[in-house]
């Protein structure tokens, strides 16, 4: 029986039925709620890749400290500084390979590309992106993996925000979409190269996180 199940057992509740993935564009899909089932486990895994690899703001190549601070787990971590962005098999940081990616992670990421058509994702790079209260993520596009191929999977926890994704231009029109505690998008074909950005956390927080929103990011970087 899920955790879902179970409280709604507790609760005396009708569980909130698995909502169908809702198509937001072409290839691109929203899993409402899709990891609530597995949510103390996958915020476990998070603090274990924290314990090793402590989430840390980076710099970009333009000199600038990004708001969110950033780790990683899986074979490869996407690190940027004054060189440029990349993937890189050891944590700048500590000089160690990143921490191995838990199951539980690679099975909803894998799980999760599944409800969305895309068949046998194996994720060799999670990056967990830590937005504090100021934290936000500009408008940009995805362009550092090779495997254009494999779809992304991004896992909202903790704090609610605001997902605003564009077109192939920075200056498309945006739609908006809230994100909530164990949403997940999933991203494959054409809309990978899509404009994208993420608000502040909303204020009014989250158990899981506190005030901070949590996300992860599922790709084949190698
Ligand atoms: C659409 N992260 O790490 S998640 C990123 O909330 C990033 O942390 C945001 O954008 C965040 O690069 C947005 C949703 C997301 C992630 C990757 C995508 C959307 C995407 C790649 C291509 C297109
Ligand atoms: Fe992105």
């Amino acid at each position: 029986m899920s955790q879902r199940d179970q409280l709604s057992l507790l609760l005396g509740n009708a569980p909130a039925p698995a909502r169908a993935p809702e198509r937001l564009c072409d290839g691109a899909w929203l899993l409402t709620g899709f990891a609530l089932d597995v949510d103390v486990e996958v915020q476990r895994a998070v603090r274990a890749v924290w314990a090793e690899a402590p989430a840390r703001r980076m710099r970009t190549p333009g000199g600038r400290e990004m708001s969110a601070a950033l780790s990683s787990c899986g074979r490869f971590g996407w690190v940027t500084d004054e060189r440029g962005y990349r993937y890189a098999e050891r944590d700048p940081e500590t000089g160690r390979p990143w921490p191995t990616m838990p199951a539980v992670l690679r099975a909803l990421a894998t799980r999760a590309a599944s409800a969305a058509g895309f068949e046998a994702f194996a994720p060799d790079s999670c990056l967990i992106n830590r937005y504090g209260p100021d934290a936000r993520m500009s408008l940009h596009r995805d362009d550092t993996e090779r495997a254009f191929d494999a779809p992304i999977v991004s896992v909202t926890l903790g704090a609610s925000a605001t997902f605003a994704f564009g077109g192939g231009e920075r200056t498309d029109p945006v739609q908006k979409v809230p994100l909530h505690h164990g949403d997940v998008l999933v991203w494959g074909g054409p809309s990978r190269l899509r404009y994208h950005g993420v608000s502040p956390p909303h204020a009014a927080g989250h158990p899981a996180f506190g005030a901070d929103r949590v996300n992860l990011t599922f790709r084949r970087a190698g």
